[in-house]
């Protein structure tokens, strides 16, 4: 057994008993009400999930099992000479909720390394899609290819006690965190580096690794440790961390539910919006020759966007009511790297410009950036130009945190979920209309 497993089981017996204690003694305890509203406003606020790896407040942001991001980043081991830390010590607080050591680390390092080789039957697959399909299209079908593997429908098949699921789950979770960045950069360079995909390298860490089989020298390896553990969790209403939690409370294994979740972290209110905001800037951009948009003519041109119906990419947030702290940690990592970068000029003007017009428009109720507003300079600068690839790195990050929820869901017992409908009908009777 791992000695990340380990830790696990030996977390379980403490945490369960707090669950059995609060359902047994404070069950009928009312938390929170429902108003109609909530009905139709996709159940916003509405506090009726439970996850102990994130929490997410409005005004300061994300924090990991306490940390913020800023802790996160300072506290997490890293290698010698690395400015960020390794994306495994993360996984380890995310599922501990401790703080890993460096032979901690090491450990998970070297597990994630021996479950890391993806079956050929993956790059088959894949080779069978035409080329210009989606990539997140090809990263989900990926994952749900490998769904054979599973060892939770296995041990469900062979019979297994409700107490073990999560042991199982722990396995797939870990061969699949395992195999995901080697899947992206295969997607990557099979369809936009003319077929040319590099084989990991087992000896490195994971951001490192990934970086190499992309192809992307130093400080790419540093940008991939961040962008994977700043994106890995943000409690679980979140579309692609819910998704993954509900498909999951079926008793499916990681692998559907993961690629369920990716398929919701496509869509362009979500994980997608990352695609959207380079795409809407370099638009912008191109209109300009290449330069630099004046204040004026940017002011304009997102009142253009807004007064057509559309959404400024990048801003607003459902939860947050400030600027998220993922995007100021790459707009840090943006002022060290590449400070005198066009485009990352204009995401500063973009910064300076569009949460007073927002408050001016009057409908979003968070004018500030969101993770996504940064995210593609970033690629963008170190030679990802093609957007739509974006999302796929998104979805490797964002694994970490939903399948680490999907162990502890099993852990402690979380029911198949099954919330209950009223009809247009019934709301109206309930709230008096005739
Ligand atoms: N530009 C223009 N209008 C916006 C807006 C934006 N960036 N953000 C919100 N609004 C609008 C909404 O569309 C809504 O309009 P209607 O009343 O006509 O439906 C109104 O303001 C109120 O919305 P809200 O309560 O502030 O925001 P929601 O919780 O409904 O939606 C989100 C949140 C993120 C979907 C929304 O802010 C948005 O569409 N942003 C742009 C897309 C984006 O950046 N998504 C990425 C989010 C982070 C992630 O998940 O990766």
């Amino acid at each position: 057994m791992s000695k990340l497993k380990e830790k696990l089981a030996s977390l379980m017996p403490e945490w369960r008993a707090r669950v059995t204690r609060l359902l047994k003694e404070y069950g009928d305890v009312e938390i929170d009400k429902v108003y109609v509203r909530q009905f139709y406003g996709g159940m916003r606020g509405l506090k009726c999930l439970t996850t102990d790896i994130s929490y997410l407040d409005p005004m300061e942001g994300i924090r990991f099992r306490g940390y913020t991001i800023p802790e996160t980043l300072e506290k997490l081991p890293k290698a010698p000479g690395a400015e960020v830390p390794y994306v495994e010590g993360h996984l380890y607080l995310l599922l501990t909720g401790e703080l890993p050591t460096e032979a901690d680390v090491q450990d998970v390092i070297s597990d994630l390394q021996k479950r890391g080789e993806v079956p050929d039957y993956v790059w088959a697959t894949l080779r069978a899609m035409p080329r210009d399909t989606h990539p997140m299209t090809m990263f989900s079908t990926a994952v749900t290819s490998l769904q054979r593997e599973s060892e939770f429908v296995k041990r469900y098949n062979a019979g297994m006690s409700k107490m073990d699921y999560w042991d199982p789950m722990f396995e797939d979770a870990m061969n699949l965190i395992a195999k995901l960045h080697t899947i992206a950069a295969y997607i990557y360079r099979m369809k936009y580096k003319d077929d040319t995909p590099i084989s990991p390298d087992f000896s490195l860490d994971y951001g490192k690794n990934f970086a190499y089989m992309m192809g992307i020298d130093h400080p790419y390896d540093e940008l991939s440790r961040l962008y994977f553990i700043l994106h890995s969790d943000h409690e679980s209403g979140n579309v692609s961390a819910h998704t993954t939690h509900l498909v999951a409370s079926a008793l499916s294994d990681a692998y559907y539910s993961l690629a369920a979740g990716l398929n919701g972290l496509a869509g362009p209110l979500h994980g997608l919006a990352n695609q959207e905001v380079l795409r809407w800037s370099q638009n912008l951009m191109e209109q300009m020759g290449g330069k630099l948009p004046t204040k004026e003519y940017l002011q304009k041109y997102v009142w253009d966007t807004l007064n057509s119906g559309q959404v400024i990419p990048g801003y607003g947030h459902a939860v947050l009511r400030k600027t998220d702290p993922r995007y100021t940690a790459q707009r840090e990592f943006a002022l060290k790297h590449l400070p005198e970068d066009e485009l990352f000029k204009m995401i500063s003007l973009l910064y300076e410009v569009v949460p007073p017009i927002l408050q001016e428009h009057g409908k979003a109720k968070n004018p500030w950036p969101n993770v996504d507003a940064h995210s593609g300079v970033l690629q963008w600068y170190y030679g990802i130009h093609e957007y739509d690839f974006y999302t796929v790195m998104f979805g490797v990050g964002r694994a970490l945190g939903v399948l680490s929820n999907i162990i502890w869901d099993r852990a402690l017992g979380q029911s198949i979920e099954r919330p209950k409908s009223l009809t247009l009908e019934m709301l109206e009777e309930r709230v008096g209309i005739k």
